[in-house]
Formats: C-alpha cells, structure tokens, sequence
C-alpha cells in the first residue's frame, strides 16, 4: 500500500484510514501501523464515512479492504477503543458502538460493490467482524489469526460470536474461541474462513487477479447475486423461493445492459457466444472466432489443442482453447473456452 492518498482533497479518509483507486479497485487501508491496524472509535466514523463515499465513486469498482504495513487489524484497541468507550457518557458510547458496527458489519455485509478483504498479517478479535463481512477474503499463508478474546476476559463480543457462525463450523468457532490458540492463513483456508491463503508476495496480485475478474462482469447482476446469497441463508425454503423469483425478475428489469437477453440471443440465435467463452476475460461475442474443426474432435473430457486464434488476447491460458462446452453429435458449432470451432461435417466424423 502506498500512501500516496493520504492527504485526499475533500475525501473522508486520510487519516486512520487511506484509499488508494487504481484501474476500477479501490484499496481501502487501516492507517494505525504503529498500533498494528488496532480499531480505535475514532477509525470507525472515518471508515464509515469512507465506505459511504466509495460506495458513490464510479471509480471503484471493487473495493479491498486492507493493512498499511505488515498487520491486517489486531483487532479492537484496547486502549482507544475499550478504554476510550469506559469513560464515555452512554450517548457517545451508543455512538460509537452503532458506528464501529456499522462500518463492521452493516455497511460492508451489504455493499453494493463486491469487497474483498486481503488479510496481509495478523488478524485478531474484533476484526473478524470485517473479515466475514467481506464477500470474499484471500490471506498470506503466513497471516496470523486468532480469536483471543477469552485471553483478555471477554467473549467474543460486539457481533464478533454472531459472524464466526456465518462461515465457521461450530466445532472450529468453539475450538479457537475457547481455546484462543492462534492459527496461520494456510489453516483459514482449510476452515474456508478465507477463500485462499497464497505467499504474502503474491498476495496483492491474485488479490488484483480476483478483482479484475470480478469487474468485467454485468455489476448489477454481480450486486444481485451476493445480496441472493447473502439473504438466502436466513430465509425459510419458501420464503426463499419466493425472493429469489422476484430477485430474478427485478435484476432482469432493472439491468441496463440486457445481459440476459443479450446472452440468449447471442447463443441461441446468432450463435455467436458460449456463456464459457464469456467467463474467460470476459470477451464479448465478437471475439470469439472460428477456426477449423479441429480433429479429434473435442468433447467435454478431452481438451482441445489447437492454437486458439484469441491467443495473447487474455483467452486460454495456454493459447488453446482449453474447454469444449458443446460437442453434441450432429451440432456444427462447437463452441469452447474463446473459440468457436465451425465447420461442416467431415467423412467419417460425427
Ligand atoms: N490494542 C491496542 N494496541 C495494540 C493492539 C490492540 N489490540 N495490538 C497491538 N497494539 C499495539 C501494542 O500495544 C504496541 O504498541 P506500543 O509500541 O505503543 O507498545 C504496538 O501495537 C505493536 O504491538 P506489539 O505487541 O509490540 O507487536 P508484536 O509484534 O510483539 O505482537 C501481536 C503483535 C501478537 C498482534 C500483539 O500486539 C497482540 O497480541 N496484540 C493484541 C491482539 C489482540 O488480542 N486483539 C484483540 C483484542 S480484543 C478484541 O478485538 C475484541
Ligand atoms: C468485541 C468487539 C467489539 C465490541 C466489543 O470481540 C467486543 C470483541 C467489534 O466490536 O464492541
């Protein structure tokens, strides 16, 4: 993380907390690395603030939510958080709870923008409210994380017992709770309390790599589907259902590209696009090109290897096409992984 925004003409943040934007990401940092990223109250109505403001920024498109220096967040401050509230009045005190929730919980667990948390180092208490609020989270594999409430008297408090239960199995969330034993960014992953942990000096690229894959989708289907997921798991089966059939119906009215009627048409019609083709940099139907059929033919298990024409265009990652999605006998397109395999039928094939 650079600073290089810390001092952001009109902006909420550039204090505890610094935003840097490049290429549709925001990078939104914790600024207290002297204290390890430690949440004071203070920080929490700079980072609300700050969220509220990105939220309107076209220019981020996906936002991170990070460390300056080697510490995520070691959790709440004890000083400036716990001691700070201890002698507040109960006003400011209810103050200062609402905001450091909202921005925690609140705001993150419903922005309309996907949000990744990229944990780079330690990670304690109060900061897995943040954590789990993130849609998405990649760690170091040497991030430190721990659940040590129990070793200062407390419970996982502020709504710190309430998130575990939203990702970890409850032997796990009882396990480190009580225990308050620390454990790597390796073994958050095998808890699927983070997506992935890679090398630290990996970290900010496939974070990046995660992001860009994310910005070339339709962002409102992409705000659809957290918020479908999301609401999903507190609602009964039926109720469930039901919003769902009514999420799909509203995405499909409200979205101003058209993506579903724009991809039928492409596929069924003009038979110009293969929704697979389109996952993969995110090319839109124009590129995908044809070449020969390539012989053998191509199925679902056997890859095809002929040199995609869209090599070098960010489609196959070995310049071939890598994926067939269609080879059903008697079909003469077959359209794969940025290639679209047309050609009549030839003695003796299909
Ligand atoms: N609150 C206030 N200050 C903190 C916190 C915190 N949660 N965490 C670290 N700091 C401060 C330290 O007091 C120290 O300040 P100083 O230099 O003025 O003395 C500075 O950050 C650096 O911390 P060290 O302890 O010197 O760093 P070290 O690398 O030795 O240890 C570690 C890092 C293990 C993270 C240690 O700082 C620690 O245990 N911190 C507390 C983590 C924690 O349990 N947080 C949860 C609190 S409870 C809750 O969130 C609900
Ligand atoms: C904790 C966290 C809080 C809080 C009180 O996990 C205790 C400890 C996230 O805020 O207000």
């Amino acid at each position: 993380m650079t600073n290089s925004n810390t001092v952001h003409e009109g902006k909420p943040w550039g204090k505890d907390v610094v935003v840097d934007i490049a290429d549709g990401i925001a990078w939104v940092a914790i600024n207290r690395p002297a204290k390890l990223n430690a949440m004071s109250a203070e920080l929490a109505f700079e980072m609300l603030a700050t969220l509220d403001a990105l939220e309107l920024d076209e220019s981020c498109g996906v936002l991170v939510l990070t460390g300056v220096g080697d510490s995520w967040s070691a959790g709440m401050d004890l000083q400036d958080y716990f001691r700070a509230v201890d002698k507040m009045n109960p006003m400011e005190k209810a103050q200062v709870y609402r905001a450091n929730a909202a921005w925690q919980w609140g705001r993150l667990v419903d922005y309309p923008k996907p949000t990744i948390a990229m944990v780079n180092g330690w990670c304690f208490g109060g900061a897995f409210t943040p954590l789990v609020a993130c849609d998405l989270a990649i760690a170091a594999e040497d991030a430190v994380f721990g659940l040590s409430e129990v070793n200062w008297g407390i419970i996982p408090g502020g709504i710190v017992s309430k998130v575990l239960t939203e990702v970890m199995s409850q032997r796990d969330a009882l396990y480190y709770a009580m225990t308050g034993e620390n454990f790597d960014g390796r073994k958050a992953a095998d808890m699927r309390l983070v997506n992935e942990a890679v090398p630290k000096d990996r970290l900010k690229d496939r974070t990046i790599e995660v992001a860009k894959s994310l910005l070339e989708k339709n962002p409102m289907v992409v705000r659809a589907t957290k918020t479908a997921i999301k609401m999903s798991k507190s609602l009964s089966w039926e109720q469930s259902s039901e919003y769902l059939r009514a999420k799909l119906d509203q995405t499909i009215a409200l979205d101003p590209e058209r993506g579903r009627e724009k991809g039928m048409r492409q596929f069924l019609d003009e038979k110009s696009y293969g929704p697979s083709g389109f996952s993969v940099g995110g090319v839109e139907a124009s590129g995908i090109v044809s070449h020969p059929l390539p012989s053998p033919l191509p199925s679902r298990e056997r890859e095809c290897q002929l040199p995609s024409p869209l090599a070098g265009e960010g489609l196959g990652e070995r310049g071939n096409c890598v994926r067939t999605t269609h080879s059903k006998p008697g079909r003469t397109n077959l359209i794969s992984l940025g290639c679209k395999h047309t050609a009549g039928k030839r003695d003796g094939e299909i």
